[in-house]
């Protein structure tokens, strides 16, 4: 067994991003496979959402502070840059992915086509549609974000905020409307491609529902 737990359902972005810095790392961990608003997190999480991580006696949640504990924590190349301005640059993708896209690209659109509540149990175009349109302008901010970059907050390596990104993009790319919505960015491509080719992010890929069946 691991030092390390990370508690979360593996098709979470989240939780993705929280293994992928373990990955990224060199960490080992063990996924313990729970739903968010089970007893298992509801003893660990008050907001009862996931990941939580366990190392020891210690217990944390939230992502992005599970994502620097593991950093700060352990030895190994680091998961946050090493200039001032590049660490001030990864906090504000970091509050820009949780503010801006995770409501909009996941919740409104993944998750819409996963749980439809429309009528006929069809996805909700009135929620899909604008969010949609949404995702467009923020994919734009982020493509004019890594002109001349492989990595959001520079640098040679991912940091904590690419991890974050990455799971969202990775899902957005599985919607219906997927290749239209990326098509006109390059550096969106030529990133996803970086990241595409790592192994945190081979390593976690969640399972997709036709895997689940079979
Ligand atoms: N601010 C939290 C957000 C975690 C979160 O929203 N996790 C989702 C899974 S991706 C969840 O638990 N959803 C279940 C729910 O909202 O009830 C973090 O950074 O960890």
């Amino acid at each position: 067994m691991a030092d390390i737990i990370i508690y979360g359902d593996p098709r979470s972005s989240y939780v993705r991003t929280a293994r992928m810095a373990c990955e990224e790392k060199g960490v080992a961990y063990d996924l313990e496979p729970v739903a968010p608003g089970s007893e298992t997190i509801g003893a660990l999480h008050p907001f009862g959402k996931i990941p939580v991580l366990r190392h020891g006696d210690f217990v944390l949640y939230e992502t992005t502070a599970i994502c620097r504990y593991v950093d700060e924590a352990f030895d190994g190349s680091t998961l946050q840059p090493a200039d001032v301005e590049g660490r001030a640059v990864m906090e504000q993708w970091i509050s820009a992915v949780n503010d801006y896209f995770y409501g909009v690209m996941i919740r409104d659109c993944v998750l819409q086509y996963v749980f439809p509540r429309g009528e006929d149990g069809q996805p909700d175009r009135a929620v899909i549609d604008p969010a949609l349109e949404k995702s467009r302008e923020y994919l734009a901010i982020l493509d004019r974000a890594l002109e001349g970059r492989d990595w959001v907050a520079g640098g040679d390596r991912p940091s904590i905020a690419d991890l974050l990104i990455a799971p969202i993009m990775f899902y957005l790319h599985q919607l219906p409307e997927g290749s239209g919505l990326f098509a006109p960015f390059a550096n969106l491509g030529r990133v996803g491609g970086l990241m595409t080719a790592r192994p945190s992010f081979t390593g976690t890929k969640p399972p997709m529902p036709s895997e689940e069946a079979a």
